[in-house]
């Protein structure tokens, strides 16, 4: 149905940055055979923890974009995890420490089959499919980013979302041990974020599990986190630990600390710009001092995919 969906012609060494590749493929090799043959070697709890370990099952398939990769360097360390400081620097500096298994992510409310999925679940419900999808962060700066994982509509239909369920809610990993940002009232913790419930069905809409060709660096939402790419990036709510579906429309953290700000929908739309900045252009990330920013697309270029979930609203009022 949707025609994104396309055969790699080129291999695996070619399409991911090349010293990635390399640097983590070692650890491939230091696992032997044994350990490679596991479904998810890192998220059995026979397998010492190790911080990256190989994914298994890539599918040849790619979605979406051909531009050039933003490096698994900047991927990994400019990064928004208010749970760990406000700097770009600090969800790096701290978010290892934050144990990410074992995990369980429970799903409940509007739904005939509520239950918890652990790490494992997660990983066998689907092959995961790299998805190369740009993040267009509201600050005005972007990535492209080679996701690993699967729409989340898979994991949703799992549990039978009620006729009820005309909203899906994420809440994720609140840990005042090993999240020092979490004693700063800046946002209402835990950090939530809402999708309507076609949005959430849609296929773009991705459970991301992994990325550049392993599982997610902690500072980039480990083990399992949302990546909605025709919205701003803070809609990605990062290390989920539940989603609910609901009736009405929750508010999100960002609504609930700057309402006239952010709004439910947070489409990417260079025609609205943000109460205190313009959203007509984007820098984007590694491209370069001297790089010349980039025009904003309307729904980050997803249009095609996406528009007809919103037609008959108004953009600049539903922001
Ligand atoms: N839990 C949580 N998720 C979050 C955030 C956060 O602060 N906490 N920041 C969001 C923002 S503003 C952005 S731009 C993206 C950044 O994702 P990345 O660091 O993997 O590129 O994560 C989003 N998800
Ligand atoms: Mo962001």
């Amino acid at each position: 149905m949707y025609l994104l969906k396309y055969k790699a012609s080129i291999p695996d060494s070619e399409i991911t940055d090349e010293q990635v590749w390399r640097s983590r493929r070692t650890l491939l090799g230091g696992l032997g055979a044994g350990a490679i043959a596991l479904a998810a070697p890192w998220a059995s709890t026979r397998a010492a923890p190790s911080p990256e370990q190989p994914l298994k099952h890539i599918s040849p398939e790619q979605w979406g974009s051909s531009e050039t990769r933003t490096s698994f360097s900047d991927v990994s360390s400019y990064n928004n995890f208010y749970e760990f400081g406000t700097d770009k620097a600090d969800p790096k500096r701290h978010a290892s420490k934050m144990p990410t298994r074992p995990w369980q992510l429970q799903i409940e409310g509007e739904v005939l089959k509520p239950r918890s999925f652990d790490l494992d679940d997660l990983l066998a419900l689907q092959s995961l499919e790299e998805r190369v999808y740009r993040l267009r962060c509201v600050e005005g700066w972007s990535m492209v980013i080679p996701w690993l994982g699967y729409s989340l509509s898979a994991l949703l239909k799992q549990v039978e979302p009620t006729a009820n369920a005309k909203y899906v809610l994420f809440e994720t990993a609140a840990m005042p041990k090993y999240m020092p940002g979490l004693r700063s009232p800046i946002l209402n913790w835990p950090y939530t974020e809402a999708l309507r419930i076609d949005e959430a069905m849609h296929p773009l809409a991705m459970l991301g599990l992994g990325v550049y060709g392993a599982e997610l660096p902690a500072q980039n939402g480990a083990p399992v986190r949302l990546i909605v790419p025709w919205k701003y990036g803070f809609k990605s709510a990062k290390s989920i630990v539940r989603i609910q579906l609901v009736e009405k429309m929750p508010a999100s953290s960002w609504m609930l600390v700057a309402p006239h700000e952010y709004g439910f929908y947070a489409n990417v739309n260079p025609d609205v710009p943000h109460p205190r900045w313009s959203q007509a252009t984007e820098r984007r990330i590694g491209a370069g001092l001297f790089a010349p920013r980039i025009e904003t697309q309307l729904f980050n270029g997803y249009g095609t995919e996406v528009a007809a979930l919103y037609s008959g609203m108004d953009l600049a009022r539903f922001c």
